[in-house]
C-alpha cells in the first residue's frame, strides 16, 4: 500500500520547540489536524526513554492509521514494531537495515545531492527526505541549504529511475509550503509531500497548524499559472491585446503596496497615480494583512535596506501569499554586498514572487551565478551576450514558474515558455533615479488586473510605460533628464486618459 507523504511530522525533543507540551499530546494534536505519517527523532534521549516514548507514540498513531517511523534507531524500531525507519547519510546503510527490518517496513532515507538520491534509489529506499531546503533553527549541522532550485534538480536527476516516494525538510512552513510543491511540479516528478518540525511541533496550537498546512497542500495555489506555448502568432496576438489590459487598469484603479525604498518612493507614488491606480507607500510589515485585502498587489523593492527591512518583508510576502495577490521582488543591489546577497536568499524562501524584476547583476544573482557583481545599486555594464540573456530569464522563469523581467538597453521577460526583447525606451530613463523602481510598481498592476497571462500583463504595463517615455523625450520643450520627468509623467497620465476615454465608448457602444 502506498504511503501518504503528503503531511510528514518530523518529532523535536528539545525544550525550545516543544515549549514544555508533552510530545504525545502535540502528535495526538497534530494527527487530528490531518498528519499523514510521523517520524520520531530524538537525538539525545536513553534507548530506554527512546523504547518508552515510541511505544506511547505508536500507540498514538495506530489510533489514527497513520505510520510510526523512528529516526536513525533500527533496533527501537523493530522493539515497538514501528512501520519503518529513517536513516540518515551516517546512519546503518539501507540494505543493513532491510537484514533486521520487517518485510514490508518502510525505509526512508536524507538525501543532499544528487549523487546521494541516486544511490538511495538504487538501494531500495521507499521515500528520499529531501533537504535542507531552507535554512533552519531545528536543525544546523547540515550538509547545505539547496533550495527550491537544488530540490528540483535531485527530482529531475531520479525522474526517470525506479519511482520512489519523495518530501523535502528544512525551514518549511505555512508561507512557503504551497510555493515549494508548487515549484517542485516543474519536474516531471513532483514532491509527494513536505516533512515539518517547528511550524507545527512549535505551534501555539499543533491541530490548527496541521489543519492549514492540508489545506494548503490540497488546494491549487491562487497565484498558479500556466506559461502558455507560443501561438503561430505570438508577438502581434500580444501587441494586439496590449490595450485591453492598459485599460483594465485605468478602469480598476487597483492598489499598489509599495515598500519601497525611501530615494524613489515618491516618483514610483506619481508614477502609480499616472497610470490611473493607487499607490501607498508603507514598509511597516504588520500593515500588510490589512491592506492585502484589497483589490491590489505588492512591491518589494529592498534599495535602502536596513536591519528591520527583511522581516517586515516577509510579512508582507506572507500577507499576499495567503491571499493570491501578486507580488512582484525587485532585488535592488542584489549582488552588491554580503547582506544584500543574504536578504535575496531570505526573500526567495519566504513565499512566492509572481515577477522578478531586476538589472543584469541583480538577475544573475537571484539566479544563483556566482560570478554576478555589483559596485552599487545602478546597472553596471552588461557582460552577457543577448542569447545568454535570453536564456538566463527563461531558465529563472521556469525554475521559479513565474514572470522574470531583466531591464536594461533592451529588457528580456519570460514566463518560463516564451522569451521576449523589448527594445523600446528612451536613454533618459537611464538618467532619472527611480524609473526602473516604477517598473516595478506598474507591472503590479497590471498583474493585478490580468493574472490569467502574466507575461502579457507586465509587457503591457511595460510597453506603455516605455512609449510614453520615447514620446514625452521628443518633446521640443525637453532638453535633458530634469525637464524629461515631467513630460514623462504629463504623457503616461495622457495615455491613461486617452485609454479611459476609450473604455467608456466600448461600455457606451455595448450598452
Ligand atoms: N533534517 P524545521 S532539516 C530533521 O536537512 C531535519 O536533513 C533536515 O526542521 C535535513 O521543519 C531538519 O523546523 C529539521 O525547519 C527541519
Ligand atoms: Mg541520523
Amino acid at each position: 500500500m502506498p504511503v501518504d507523504l503528503s503531511l510528514y511530522l518530523v518529532t523535536d525533543s528539545t525544550p525550545p520547540i516543544l515549549k514544555g507540551q508533552d510530545l504525545c499530546q502535540v502528535v495526538e494534536e497534530a494527527l487530528k489536524g490531518g498528519v499523514t505519517i510521523v517520524q520520531y527523532r530524538d537525538k539525545t534521549s536513553d534507548t530506554g526513554v527512546l523504547i518508552e516514548t515510541a511505544k506511547k507514540l505508536h500507540k498514538i498513531t495506530r489510533a489514527y492509521d497513520v505510520p510510526l517511523l523512528i529516526n536513525d534507531r533500527v533496533d527501537v524500531a523493530v522493539a515497538v514494531g514501528a512501520e519503518g525507519v529513517h536513516l540518515g547519510q551516517d546512519d546503518m546503510n539501507i540494505s543493513e537495515a532491510k537484514k533486521i527490518l520487517p518485510e514490508n517496513a518502510i525505509i526512508g532515507i536524507t538525501v543532499a545531492s544528487i549523487e546521494e538520491a541516486k544511490k538511495a534509489v538504487e538501494e531500495g529506499a521507499d521515500y528520499l527526505g529531501i533537504g535542507t531546503v531552507y535554512a533552519t533553527a531545528t536543525k544546523t549541522n547540515t550538509k547545505g541549504i539547496i533550495g527550491t532550485a537544488g530540490t528540483k534538480a535531485i527530482l529531475e536527476a531520479i525522474s526517470d529511475d525506479r519511482p520512489v516516494g519523495t518530501v523535502c525538510i528544512g525551514g518549511i512552513n505555512q508561507s512557503n509550503v504551497q510555493r515549494v510543491l508548487y515549484q517542485s511540479k516543474a519536474s516531471k516528478k513532483g514532491l509527494d509531500g513536505v516533512a515539518v518540525v517547528s511550524a507545527i511541533i512549535g505551534a501555539e496550537d499543533p491541530k490548527e497548524a496541521a489543519t492549514t498546512f492540508v489545506k494548503h497542500i490540497r488546494s491549487v495555489p491562487a497565484f498558479a499559472t500556466t506559461p502558455r506555448a507560443p501561438r503561430p502568432d505570438e508577438i502581434a496576438t500580444l501587441i494586439r491585446e496590449v490595450p485591453e489590459i492598459a485599460q483594465k487598469v485605468a478602469a480598476r484603479r487597483p492598489l499598489v503596496h509599495s515598500m519601497i525604498n525611501h530615494v524613489v518612493a515618491n516618483f514610483v507614488a506619481n508614477v502609480t497615480l499616472a497610470i490611473g491606480a493607487s499607490p501607498i507607500m508603507s514598509l511597516y510589515g504588520d500593515e500588510a494583512a490589512d491592506l492585502a485585502l484589497n483589490d491590489g498587489s505588492l512591491v518589494i523593492n529592498m534599495g535602502t535596506l536596513n536591519e528591520e527591512s527583511v522581516s517586515n518583508y516577509l510579512k508582507g510576502i506572507r500577507a499576499y501569499n495567503e491571499r493570491g495577490r501578486p507580488i512582484t521582488f525587485d532585488p535592488v543591489g542584489a549582488a552588491a554586498t554580503y547582506i544584500r546577497r543574504d536578504a535575496v536568499k531570505q526573500l526567495m524562501s519566504g513565499g512566492y514572487f509572481d515577477l522578478i524584476k531586476g538589472n543584469e547583476g541583480e538577475i544573475r544573482q537571484v539566479f544563483g551565478d556566482s560570478a554576478a557583481t555589483q559596485r552599487g545599486v545602478d546597472s553596471g555594464p552588461s557582460t552577457l551576450a543577448a542569447i545568454e540573456k535570453a536564456q538566463l530569464v527563461r531558465n529563472l522563469a521556469r525554475r521559479e514558474r513565474n514572470i522574470v523581467l531583466m531591464t536594461g538597453a533592451v529588457d528580456y521577460l519570460s514566463d518560463g515558455e516564451r522569451i521576449l526583447a523589448i527594445h523600446n525606451g528612451h536613454g533618459y530613463l537611464g538618467s532619472v533615479t527611480g524609473t526602473g523602481c516604477a517598473v516595478g510598481a506598474i507591472s503590479s498592476c497590471f498583474l493585478t488586473v490580468h493574472p490569467t497571462d502574466k507575461l502579457l500583463a507586465v509587457l503591457a504595463g511595460l510597453l506603455m510605460y516605455e512609449i510614453a517615455a520615447e514620446n514625452a523625450a521628443s518633446k521640443d520643450h525637453v532638453h535633458g533628464p530634469g525637464s524629461f520627468v515631467p513630460a514623462f509623467l504629463d504623457e503616461f497620465s495622457s495615455i491613461v486618459l486617452f485609454l479611459l476615454s476609450s473604455v467608456s465608448a466600448v461600455i457606451a457602444e455595448s450598452s
